[in-house]
């Protein structure tokens, strides 16, 4: 097949997604061609499958906005038409499924019919999405793609529950490259974060409000003021100062580190003991999964689809939104002796496995062939 993928290209989790499963689809001999304003982050490598389109628009003086929309559809409309793509897969709704459906509308009068995949990821839906700026684009747009999947089932029914959704929804989980994600022996660079054999707890995040990264430095002062232990923070955004702010009132900077942005989050992970994920709301969680790929249980908050990733007494623990007590009792109980931390460990690889993406990948896949197909037999 021949695959488009609109995606944002940060270090986010809708992209992460987006990348990791165009780059499964090209190594399983599909052509799959990027089309965004920027080279999607886990884009490194040369793959003979993989073409990336950049989208760039005109600046002028009348344009307060650059009309970014205007520019991504007409690149569509070009790269559909040139290429001959069989399909397009829009990762968050806003603003890709909308103009999607205005390429697709332009290319049907131009006698080229492609079906749009639209997969919703989470604050497309639940924080922005339901927005009245954005909302009845988005009802529309939903309606209006050929399939649309989510990353869970909280998110299908949260979707249902907050839009007049008339379109049969398929959930299709993330999932994990374990070729990627995997424990790897880093003792090195355990020694020098953690000299003294210290436990170290870790999260990773983007630092917006709904990750509750504060919640995760209260739980580590109470571990820590249990047992010897380090935190390691990866990742950056809005809350990051205010965070520094915290550790510095709470006199923990010596047993803190903010890492920033990391490329090989794998080989942080390989090193962490227990994994932090207290957020406000969060659709799936993709984060906490990478953790248990790593063999690191994981501590969760008990929104969205969390408990679906984590299960509450085995991978880890769920605990309620902000029970920062509850949430480092049990820390402590994981790290309570190292038989139990090793069947939590385990248990957390295992689940992890239900999620690798050679189960997940062909489920897309079907998917394509079955909407390609309709799509003919409609034309
Ligand atoms: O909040 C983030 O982590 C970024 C956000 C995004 O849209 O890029 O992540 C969302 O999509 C991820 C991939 O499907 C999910 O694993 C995250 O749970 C989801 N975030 C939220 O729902 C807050």
């Amino acid at each position: 097949m021949k695959i488009g993928i609109v995606c944002y290209p940060t270090y986010g989790g809708s992209g992460v997604v987006a990348t990791e499963l165009g780059l499964g689809l090209a190594k399983n001999g599909h052509q799959v061609h990027f089309i965004t304003y920027q080279r999607p982050a886990r884009l490194t490598s040369f793959n003979e499958n993989v073409f990336f389109h950049e989208v760039s628009s005109m600046s002028y003086p009348l344009f307060e906005y650059s009309p970014y929309e205007t520019a991504l559809t007409s690149k569509l409309v070009d790269v559909i038409s040139f290429e001959k793509l069989d399909i397009l897969h829009v990762h968050y709704a806003i603003p890709h499924a909308a103009v999607a459906y205005m390429a697709k509308q332009i290319l049907a009068s131009r006698g080229i019919n492609i079906p749009i995949v639209t997969t919703l990821h989470g604050t497309d839906i639940t924080l922005v999405g339901n927005d009245k700026s954005f909302s009845p684009v988005v009802e529309f747009s939903i309606n209006n793609s050929d399939g649309v999947t989510a990353v869970s089932e909280y998110l299908r029914k949260e979707t249902c529950n907050l839009f007049n959704v008339d379109k049969e929804i398929k959930v299709v989980y993330n999932f994990i490259d374990f070729d990627r994600f995997k424990k790897t022996d880093k003792e090195h660079f355990k020694k020098a974060i953690a000299p003294e054999g210290e436990k170290i707890l870790i999260h990773t995040s983007n630092f917006r409000k709904v990750k509750r990264v504060h919640d995760v430095i209260k739980v580590f002062k109470k571990v820590h003021d249990q047992i010897d232990s380090k935190l390691l923070l990866i990742g950056d955004g809005p809350e990051r100062q205010s965070l520094e702010n915290l550790c510095r009132e709470m006199g923990l900077c010596e047993d803190i580190r903010f890492l920033g942005k990391q490329d090989a989050v794998e080989e942080l992970l390989s090193l962490a003991d227990v994994f932090i994920i207290p957020s406000a709301n969060e659709s799936f969680g993709l984060a906490a999964l990478e953790a248990m790929a790593c063999q690191v249980p994981v501590i969760s908050s008990d929104v969205g689809g969390l408990p679906e990733v984590n299960t509450d007494g085995v991978t880890g623990f769920v605990c309620k939104v902000g029970d920062t007590d509850m949430m480092a009792k049990k820390c402590l109980e994981i790290l309570s002796s190292e038989k139990t931390h090793n069947k939590f460990k385990q248990n957390a690889l295992a689940r992890a496995q239900e999620f690798n993406l050679d189960n997940i990948l062909p489920q897309y896949v079907t998917y394509y062939e079955d909407l390609i197909a309709k799509s003919k037999n409609k034309s």
